[in-house]
């Protein structure tokens, strides 16, 4: 296993919509297991491949093992989800981003979710959510669709963030959005 480093905007790669994973093999477990110990360290709760420069349909989630310390891990693997079916109730969380770093905001989704996946066997699994983990499940299904939780609020607070990452990204020499 070996850690990744995660991108952050203003990367292009983050608004690229990413390609569905065509075969569950062993190089695409060894991807699974570098994003695992990506997001433990970072610390996350979740991760999409792209965040780690691979722009594949594949995320990683753990939200028990974070919300409480002395939990075992519970590491989810979903290559290809797909949101099956989301509630008309929604509620509203405060939602954070490995890939813009610092910047933390409520965004308001629905409540539920099903989703459908391939484990990390390549077998087909639905699983069903609420509370955090169907925030966490729709904020890294949106990254496969080049969407990022900044979309989710006005424009004059994105742009905002955009322009202060933006500016650092510049200072760096880093490559624009
Ligand atoms: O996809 C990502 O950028 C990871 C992101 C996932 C996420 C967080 C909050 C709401 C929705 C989705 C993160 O994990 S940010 C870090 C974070 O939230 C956290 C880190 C350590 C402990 C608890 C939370
Ligand atoms: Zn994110």
């Amino acid at each position: 296993m070996a850690k990744r480093d995660i991108i952050s905007i203003p990367d292009r790669l983050l608004r690229s919509k990413s390609a569905p994973v065509e075969r569950v093999d062993d190089e695409l477990r060894r991807l699974v297991d570098d994003m695992l110990e990506t997001m433990y360290a970072a610390p996350g709760i979740g991760l999409a491949a792209v965040q780690v420069g691979v722009p594949r349909r594949l995320i990683t989630l753990d939200v028990v093992g974070r919300e409480d310390e002395t939990k075992a891990p519970e590491p989810l693997v979903l290559i290809n989800p797909k949101l099956l079916w989301t509630s008309d109730e929604r509620a509203t969380y405060e939602e954070g981003c490995l890939s813009i770093p610092e910047f933390y905001a409520e965004v308001e989704r629905p409540a539920q979710v099903r989703v459908g996946y391939l484990d990390r066997e390549g077998k087909p699994q639905v699983v069903e959510a609420n509370g955090v983990l169907a925030v966490c499940l729709q904020h890294e299904i949106d990254h496969l669709n080049g969407k990022l939780f900044i979309d989710h609020l006005s424009k004059l607070k994105r742009d905002m963030v955009v322009k202060k990452f933006a500016k650092a990204a510049k200072q760096s020499g880093g490559k624009a959005m």
